[in-house]
Parts: C-alpha cells; structure tokens; sequence
C-alpha cells in the first residue's frame, strides 16, 4: 500500500462528497457504544477500587423463575439485583444484599483474586456506590469502561444504561441528569460465558478471564466538547500533517485551538455543522517517530472551555514490493508475541500500567522493536507505553480460529470489536498493523468475513497496514517445500503465517529441509513459531520440554525463516509463560502454555538469548544498511 496525502484527502473527499458528511461521521454508521470518545487524557474521577460482588452462575439476580429477565418488566421485582434493593419492614423478602456482599478489585480479573473463581465462567454483580463529583449546571457526564469481558449489563441508580458486548474494547456511556448529588448505584452484570457465536468463539489457547478487567471513569465535558481527533503525517516528501477534530453537542461554527508548540504550529479552526473540522500543514522540521528516535510532540486541542492534550509521534508506514518502510526507509521487524498477561505472584490480566511496563522492558531486553499484542486489543497502557518505548505494535480483535462466519450478528460483533481497537488507537506512532484475524480456516464464507472486515478497516483508518496471522501447507508433490497461499493475502498488506515445524509439525531438524514459496509481491513476515520449555528444566535437544530443545527449536527455525524471500520479520510466540485451559500436563503445564521464552515469572529460558543475538545481529545490519 502507497500512502499519500491526495489518496487520504481522496477518499475524506469521496465520502464526503458520497455520504455528505465529513470522514468523522463514519462513526455515526456503528453500534452507539463504538462510537468513539477520546477519554485518557481527560479529568476523571476514578471509580477503580473495591466493588462489592455477588457470584450468581443461575443468574437468578437477572431472570424470575419463569426466566424472562427482570430488566424488561414493568414493575421489577425487588430481588432484581440491579434495583440494589433494602428491606424496608423486617418482613421484606429480599434475597440478596450488596452491602454485606463480598468485594473484588477493579480492574482486575476475579479468577487470580478469588480461589473459588478461579475457573468460574458465568455472571457476577458488581456494584460501587459514589457520590456525584462537582459540575457545573451545563456540563456532562460520562461514565467510561476500558473493558469488560465478556458482556456487561449497565445500570445506573435502577435504570439500565445498556449491555455491551466484547471483552476487550472500551465503552461508555452518557448519564447527564441521571446521577444524584450523593450514594449513586452503578451495578453491572458481568458474565464471561463463552458461546459459539461470538468472538473469541468457544475454543482458544488464552484463559477466559473474566470481570471488569480495566479502569471505571467518571467524567464532566461542556456542553459542547472534543469528543475525537485524528492526527496523522500523510506525506512524507511533503511533510504534510492532516487530521480533523470532532466536536460533540455542536451547531457549526465553534472556534477549536490547535497547538503543537515545539513545531510551532497554531492553528485555527471552525467546525462544521456536524461539528468537524479538518486540517492539514506541513512541518518541514518534525523529527520522525521511530523505535530509534520515539519522539512525540505535545498537541493540544481546545474549544470554548474544553481542552485535551495528547503526545503524538509522527511516522508514515507503506510497503513496497516485498519491503516494508517505515519513514521511507526498509524496516525489519525484531518482533515478540504478548499475552495480556503478568501473572507473577499468581496474577493474571494486565491490570496495571507498571505490569503493561513490565512486559514490554521484557521485550527490550530482547533487542525487539516490535510487539504483537496477540490476540485482542490490549490495554490502552500497553500501547502508549509502546509510543514512549519505540516499540511498533501490531493489534488484533479476537477473530480467532472458529469463528462463525455464517451468522451476521458475529459479524456486526467483530465490527464492532475492529471499530473500537481502530477508534482509541488510531493516534498511536507506534501502532502500524491493524490485524484480522489468526489462524482461520479457508472457506468462501470466512473469505467474504473477512474481506467484509477488511473494507471496513480501510475505511476507518488508511493511514497504516492490514495484515492477519494465516498457515502453511506443503505442495502436494514435495512435502519439502512450504507454501502460503490464502485468498486472504490478496487482501492484506503484509502477508504473515504462523508455523511450527520442530513442534506440532516433526522435530526441529526438519527446518533445515524445508524451503518456502511464497508468491505474492508483498513483504513476508512470520507471525508464530516456538515450541515448549519448562523453565529449569534441562536435558538433551531432544527432549521435549526442556530448555535445550526450545532453544535448538529457535536457531533452527531463525536459520530457515531467514532466508525466505522477502522475509522483513518476525513475532515468536510467546514473551511469557501464559495459563490457558488447553494445557493440563501436571508438573511441566500445570495450566500454563510453556512456550514462552520467559516464565510467567519473568526468569529468562535459553531460547531468549538465541532470540536476543540474532536480533541483535539484525539491528546491526539494519544500521549498516542505512
Ligand atoms: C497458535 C495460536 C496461539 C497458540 C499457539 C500454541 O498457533 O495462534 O494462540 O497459543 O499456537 O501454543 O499452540
């Protein structure tokens, strides 16, 4: 893909003209709560911290004894749970009480805090009480979520504000006029069953966890508020920075600042009747973002009252044939697959920017420049910490393995899921790949999935790559000889595949035989290979589970990626240790898939520092090519 300025402004203008409405009311055609607000820089007050919970498997707090759900009737039971009900007289039946409830933390998963919900898959009520912060009569409120999985039930002081659903993406809502000065109830229905139909489906290689898993904010906006921006380096010969600011309760008209005081620019603009405004100007003497250089320049944007600021790297990223540039320039990517997972001292989901930071030291240690955040969107932490680290960053939804590709609804559900990751990210240097999906089967329905997702990433951003993780097969007349040829490369801009020959497919010897074809006019990445280690365990290369055999299984595979045409990089799996339900072997397992080139404890096997030399090698030659 060739980026520039004109194909952006094209296809702001083509919408525009065919739509008649700016690029930013794209996100008017998605589900309400996809729709995009820019919230970590804002003012907030924290709702994180103890949440009252009850653990309800028949969910018998959401449906009466007929089962149809309370929240849809008319005059809802007391023992609906979510109108947080008192006894009144001593003689009241009520059957549940948040006050003398247990708590958990949020965010955090309930499985690594509560022994019992340790494999606890179903619903759990969460409530926290809170006294409205000050505001002014004209401002508004949001409430906002950094994620739940898997569904949430939303309800505010006894009116449900709405269900989402997807566990790893953000969501808000709007409750101006419906919070009280003090001792507000905000409860929500967290349930992380899994069902065939969604996505993630039934099946993956990650444990479910499951509760609020990310930050709870409440915040005040004026009446008329920046609600999204875009900002983006679209021309790298001219130097040109194009983008636009959404205002949210506008009539037109309104004045927005826009600052970015290192490069000196001060803008002025006037939004339009949909409350958007778009600029464009050119900084001849920007440094460029860059894993080497991540420098990010301080934007601020504000309007009437309303002020937001950001940090943003400047980068253009575009391939060439089988090359990838970044700013112009080959780009090798010394990548790492990552879990959302620190689970050190027993813990599990990421919930903490020091955690996210953890992680990622992990991977600079390695000498990467790369991070696959496999295989949902990742916290927002994560990401930002990657644009201060120099780390790229490719993101993924959970289109993973299975899915159902018959039914719409999974499709609208993977959307959604795209739109969100998209819509926070998409002012992130560091994110260059946005990716569709792992390890898919080939059929015409998954086909037409996924090239349905495709159109409709494009459309959102077309500032940055598409690429989804596929498979290898060997030619039917020599089993020697690997090829990658899916239909879905066509549609992608970087063709990536896992593979595992040396573990699942023969021994690690094997990749000294096996030669790859791969035909398409595009750069060449490898997205997964590894095997399994138990750390401390030590025997011969051959010996399974051992450190030796993992760390034979990477100079082998390093040997033969290496020399595939067009071969720009690759992401190992995994940084860490990580727990998944697949992986029950006592004493080498114990829940844990072992392929990690660190424990789950953060204790180094001997593969990473096979990973480390040659990535270290890699960097050099880089250097030298320059
Ligand atoms: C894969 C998957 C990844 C698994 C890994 C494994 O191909 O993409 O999610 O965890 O293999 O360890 O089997």
């Amino acid at each position: 893909m060739k980026l520039s300025v004109t194909r952006w402004l094209q296809v702001s203008s083509l919408l525009v003209l065919s739509l008649g409405i700016s690029q930013f009311s794209l996100a008017a055609e998605l589900p309400l709560q996809a729709q995009s607000i820019q919230a970590y820089g804002r003012d907030a007050t924290s709702l994180n911290g103890e949440w009252k919970i009850i653990v309800d498997p028949y969910e018998n707090g959401y449906y009466n004894y007929r089962y149809e759900p309370f929240d849809q009737q008319e005059n809802p039971s007391v023992n609906a749970f979510f109108t947080d009900s008192k006894q009144k007289t001593p003689s009241d039946l009520i059957e549940y009480d948040f006050d003398k409830a247990d708590t958990l933390q949020v965010p955090g998963d309930w499985n690594t805090q509560k022994e019992k919900l340790y494999y606890y898959e179903g619903s759990v009520w969460y409530r926290k009480k809170f006294d409205a912060p000050a505001a002014k009569k004209t401002d508004r409120q949001f409430i906002y979520f950094g994620a739940v999985n898997y569904r949430a039930d939303v309800y505010l002081n006894g009116k449900k504000l709405g269900v989402h659903i997807g566990g790893f993406t953000p969501f808000h809502y709007e409750v101006t006029g419906k919070l009280k000065p003090k001792d507000n109830s905000l409860i929500i229905k967290v349930d992380n069953k899994r069902h065939a139909d969604a996505v993630p489906t039934l099946n993956t290689d990650w444990w479910n966890y499951g509760g609020i898993t990310r930050e709870v904010k409440l915040f005040n906006v004026p009446r008329t508020f920046i609600r999204d921006y875009k900002i983006a380096l679209t021309s790298l010969e001219q130097k040109t920075v194009t983008g636009a600011v959404l205002l949210d309760g506008a009539k037109g008209g309104e004045k927005i600042q826009l600052r970015l005081p290192e490069l000196n620019i001060k803008q002025t603009l006037t939004a339009d009747k949909n409350g958007s405004a778009s600029f464009s100007f050119a900084v001849p003497d920007a440094q460029l973002w860059s894993p080497e250089t991540p420098k990010l320049y301080s934007v601020q944007i504000s309007s009437g009252s309303d002020k937001l600021t950001d940090n943003i790297g400047l980068r253009t990223i575009t391939t060439q044939g089988k090359q990838l540039l970044l700013n112009g320039k080959p780009l090798f990517l010394r990548g790492i697959s990552v879990h959302e997972e620190y689970s050190a001292d027993g813990g599990g989901r990421v919930s903490h920017a020091k955690e996210a930071q953890t992680l990622l030291g992990w991977a600079k240690e390695l000498n990467a420049n790369f991070v696959r955040l496999a295989h949902y969107p990742h916290n927002e932490d994560m990401v930002r910490l990657a644009d201060q680290m120099g780390l790229l960053v490719w993101s993924e939804i959970p289109v993973y393995w299975t899915i159902n590709w018959k039914n719409e609804a999974t499709y609208q559900n993977a959307e959604a899921q795209l739109a969100a990751m998209i819509e926070r990210d998409k002012n992130r240097a560091a994110v260059i790949i946005w990716s569709l999906a792992n390890e898919t089967p080939v059929s015409d329905v998954r086909n037409q999935f996924l090239a349905r997702l495709a159109k409709k990433a494009r459309a959102l951003d077309n500032t940055r790559l598409l690429s989804a993780a596929m498979e290898k097969h060997y030619r039917s007349d020599n089993p020697n000889i690997a090829v990658v040829e899916d239909p879905l490369a066509d549609l992608v801009d970087m063709v990536s595949f896992n593979q595992y020959i040396g573990w699942y497919d023969g021994l690690p010897e094997k990749a000294d035989r096996v030669t790859w074809e791969i035909s398409y006019n595009k750069p060449v990445f490898v997205s997964e290979f590894g095997g399994s280690a138990k750390q401390g365990l030590h025997g011969d290369v051959n010996q399974i589970f051992t450190e030796e055999f993992q760390e034979n299984l990477y100079r082998k595979t390093l040997g033969m990626i290496d020399k595939i045409d067009g071969f720009v990089g690759t992401s190992p799996w995994i940084l860490a240790d990580f727990r998944s339900p697949r992986r029950l072997l006592d004493g080498i397992q114990d829940d844990y898939n072992r392929k990690g080139i660190y424990s789950n404890e953060g204790v180094k096997k001997k593969s990473f520092f096979v990973l480390q030399e040659f990535y270290k090698r890699k960097a050099e030659q880089s250097k030298n090519a320059e």
